[in-house]
């Protein structure tokens, strides 16, 4: 007889019929999916959805962004042991409005149209600081949209300032913020947050932060970081805990799976590597809870180029950005480029299979690339 967690055929075929019938998953068929021996029959699976959802005429769209990051400082006032871009002894720094601004005007001078920025919890740079520092962006690059703060940032300076974290968000919006990253979720439960990153944001906080800013009107983006002490449980009830909330505020607009890298950290003999297996498991279990989530991104970056193809017939839609200079993966040992020119993104996608279209943040089309005749 099969354990509860094990999947037979049958069992699995009732699963892929309640998908076909568009009925909502629950927390035992996602546990049965992550044990289901086929991971490609899985993959196929949330393939189907990824196409319903994109709707008539673009079910083979793969979206991408010409972005930029931007990080404007790596002293934190936090511990994450997983987290090797913070904290570099002498190599520390803090930039500078000016210094920031300079910064994003290189990506603008390649044409970039987002600037995604987060950076360590540091007192230097308040409230007051990322103030001037949105407002000189936006002031001279009125076209770029913002997409910084991750809910880990918003808690310390709205902690900081003594203020809520919804005066925050507004002062934030007014100096030009435009939507919210999804960093900072790891994994939501609390004995892997209690060995892994002890005082970060918890749960409930992290999800009321983005349920505040989807009330005025910002969306933000959603993440889980595998690798790090958890168990399928564990990654289950973190995506249960997301589709919960977007049921509540509905201001998601996309999932991302993310995989931990070990260098500079001292965690590795206390956790399980994911395999390439997981990963893509992770990606198709994701669109397949994820009803209520439109996108789910597969970031090249950490994926590397090929799997992160792969995993684009396993559910996702989106290869994220073309990025300039990515530091916190790269800080742990990640040896993907540092950034992927946009032709270079779109030969990916392609040859993938799909039709690259390149978005702006909010997943609005500027251009579909056609296939050359
Ligand atoms: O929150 C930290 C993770 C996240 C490591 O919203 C690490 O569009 C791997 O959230 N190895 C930041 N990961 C990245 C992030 C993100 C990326 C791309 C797109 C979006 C989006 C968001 O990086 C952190 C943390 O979970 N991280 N250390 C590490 N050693
Ligand atoms: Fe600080 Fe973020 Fe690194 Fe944690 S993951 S130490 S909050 S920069």
């Amino acid at each position: 007889m099969a354990s509860d967690t094990q999947c037979s055929a049958g069992e699995f075929l009732e699963i892929a019929r309640k998908v076909e019938s568009g009925e909502r998953l629950s927390r035992q068929d996602a546990i049965k999916l992550y044990h289901y021996p086929d991971a490609a029959e899985v993959g196929s699976l949330a393939e189907s959805v990824r196409r319903r959802k994109a709707g008539a005429g673009k079910e083979r769209h793969v979206y991408y962004i010409h972005n930029m990051h931007l990080n404007p400082t790596n002293f934190c006032v936090e511990t994450c042991r997983f987290c090797s871009y913070a904290n570099p002894g002498q190599n520390s720094y803090t930039w500078t409005v000016d210094e920031v601004v300079e910064e994003a005007r290189k990506g603008v001078e390649l044409g970039i149209n987002e600037i995604h920025m987060v950076g360590g919890l540091n007192p230097i740079c308040n409230l007051n600081y990322y103030e001037e520092v949105f407002r000189a962006i936006k002031s001279q690059f009125p076209h770029v949209h913002l997409k910084a703060m991750t809910a880990v940032e918003i808690e310390y300076l709205a902690n900081l300032e003594g203020i809520t974290y919804k005066d925050c968000l507004l002062r934030l919006m007014d100096a030009g913020l435009g939507s919210m990253p999804g960093g900072g979720a790891e994994i939501f439960d609390e004995s892997v947050r209690e060995r892994m990153a002890v005082k970060k944001t918890p749960a409930a906080v992290w999800l009321e932060i983005h349920g505040v800013a989807h009330s005025l009107g910002l969306k933000s983006n959603a993440t889980m970081l595998t690798g790090i002490g958890e168990n399928v449980e564990n990654k289950v009830d973190h995506i249960l805990m997301l589709r919960e909330q977007q049921d509540r505020s509905g201001g998601f607009m996309c999932f991302i799976p993310l995989k931990c890298y070990y260098e500079g950290t001292n965690i590795k003999d206390e956790v399980s590597e994911p395999t390439n297996e997981d990963l893509l498991r992770d990606v198709a279990v994701s669109r397949l809870l994820l009803d209520n989530f439109p996108h789910i991104k597969a970031y090249w970056i950490q994926l590397g180029e090929t799997l992160a193809q792969t995993a684009l017939s396993y559910g996702a839609d989106d290869l994220d950005g073309t990025i300039l200079e990515e530091k916190i993966t790269h800080a742990a040992g990640a040896k993907t480029p540092l950034q992927l020119a946009k032709e270079r993104m779109e030969e990916l996608i392609s040859k993938a299979g799909y039709l690259p279209v390149e978005r702006d943040t909010l997943y609005n089309i500027k251009r579909v690339v056609q296939p050359v005749a």
